[in-house]
């Protein structure tokens, strides 16, 4: 029951706009805070419950209404009270035999999910993370073109693989080409205009540049809301080019996919999507499930087992009482899975595609609030981009720039800006917004939007907080 307490206090501090989002201290000084050393004699059970509430009290509270820095913000209920049963239920999720209602869960979540893609059938996995959601994806377009790698390695190939994505997209991307031996060199990165987006005709001439040079283009992957300022890839014209040149396209909506639940945003973000050959689609970015919570499907079925499946006789026997097929375990290249499902399936239980729909239009509409109030403070902020997501991306403009032209000189200073002002943010407590450069700019503010409890008087306390903590 105490632990209990605890969870709940944390709980309740996480909804509580007056209560800090981080007591920040450096590392030196956290150790100095924190007894973490592991004793050779057990602990008492009141030395572990205070070990407990002060691992909790050091905590971020990535839940907050003021936490704006990352892709997976805020705390849902009904997901934690899933995450809670999951713990207790403890299982893996490799076979029917020890998971047989998650299992079957999976399967149901998943086919709903590719409904929403539009497809009628295929096949999906829930995998640790996006970036090895996008691995999957690889491994699978890799097998499709070349069966034989799974037996032959890279003698069944016979040249040099390539693959194509934008200069905006996840950098898991690239790590998919030097994971699995084509070198960086051969994850080629085509440009993107001003608004983040991948310039299909760049595209082609690439293709047709490294196919003069006797590689073999294979896998384009297009981006479904980039990860910094929430860029959609135009779908329908990366397709065409696959098509016309017999490409895997995957479409990487580990951020963007959310908005499939949304009949007034998926378009025309999304449009297209169903001609993707992969989805990547993590549920605890938008959606709000809990960490971790990502998939991947296939808009063809058998690919997956075929591509992973090493049929250990141990634990993947073809003789069971039951139909093993459903021993999803054998289908990746992992072996232990974690239960990721039961928090995903109970949120959507509680809130009905419906409720998942208002959550996205919700979102959405605060980050058009965002804006509008940004644009009516000019003096004091400056809107990088029309986002298409909820990335906002500015420059918060201190008294002494004000009167300067937006120049490189400016630019230059509002990027310097940036990391102190995040560092009066997190000494203050008070309020989370993430910063990076790209490679157009340096730093910038780059505001997420993704959790249910944010209001617009917190959007409102953001853009007020930013001020109090920046202005000299
Ligand atoms: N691609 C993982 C999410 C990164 C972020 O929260 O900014």
């Amino acid at each position: 029951m105490k632990v209990v307490d605890i969870l709940l206090d944390f709980v309740k501090s996480t909804n509580d706009r007056n209560a800090k989002i981080l007591d920040f201290h450096h590392p030196a000084d956290m150790m100095r805070l924190l007894d973490l050393e592991i004793p050779d004699t057990g602990l008492t059970l009141q030395q572990l419950l205070l070990d407990c509430s002060t691992t909790l009290k050091y905590q971020v509270k990535t839940g907050h209404p003021r936490f704006f820095n990352q892709l997976s913000c805020g705390l849902d209920l009904m997901s934690m009270a899933g995450e809670w049963l999951t713990a207790t239920a403890n299982t893996n999720m490799f076979t029917y035999e020890i998971a047989p209602v998650f299992i079957l869960m999976e399967h149901v979540v998943l086919q709903k999910m590719r409904e929403l893609i539009g497809w009628s059938g295929g096949d999906s996995i829930l995998a640790p993370g996006g970036s090895i959601s996008n691995l999957y994806a690889f491994l699978a377009a890799r097998h499709k073109m070349f069966p034989y790698y799974k037996e032959k390695g890279l003698s069944a190939i016979g040249g040099q693989l390539v693959m194509f994505t934008s200069d905006q997209c996840h950098y898991s991307v690239k790590s998919c080409a030097s994971v699995c031996g084509l070198g960086t060199d051969n994850c080629v990165m085509v440009p993107s205009d001003e608004r983040g987006r991948i310039i299909p005709s760049k595209l082609e001439e690439l293709i047709l540049e490294r196919k003069a040079k006797g590689h073999i283009p294979f896998f384009v992957n297009a981006t479904a809301g980039t990860t910094v300022i929430g860029a959609f890839d135009s779908i329908p014209e990366i397709a065409d080019i696959c098509q016309k040149y017999n490409l895997w396209l995957h479409v990487d909506a580990a951020w963007g996919g959310g908005l499939l639940l949304s009949r007034k945003y998926r378009h025309p973000r999304l449009t297209g999507i169903e001609r993707a050959d992969s989805v990547t689609w993590n549920p605890h970015k938008l959606m709000g499930a809990l960490l971790q919570c990502s998939s991947i499907h296939f808009k063809e079925d058998g690919l997956l087992i075929s591509c992973n499946q090493m049929s250990a006789e141990y634990l993947f026997m073809t003789d069971k009482l039951y139909d093993v097929r459903y021993d999803t375990g054998d289908k990746v290249i992992q072996c232990g899975r974690h239960n990721d499902i039961f928090k995903l399936w109970l949120q959507w239980r509680a809130k009905g595609t419906e409720g998942f729909e208002k959550h996205m239009d919700r979102l959405m509409e605060l980050a058009e609030y965002m804006v509008r109030r940004i644009k009516q403070m000019p003096d004091k902020y400056y809107l990088i981009l029309e986002p298409e997501l909820v990335n906002v991306c500015f420059w918060y403009l201190p008294t002494r720039v004000r009167n300067m032209p937006h120049t490189a000189e400016r630019i230059k200073i509002l990027g310097e800006i940036c990391p102190i002002l995040k560092g009066r943010m997190m000494q203050a407590g008070t309020l989370m917004v993430g910063y990076q450069p790209d490679d157009r700019r340096p730093n910038f503010f780059r505001n997420i939007i993704s959790s249910a409890a944010v209001t617009e008087a917190d959007v409102d306390f953001l853009l007020a907080e930013m001020d109090r903590l920046g202005h000299d």
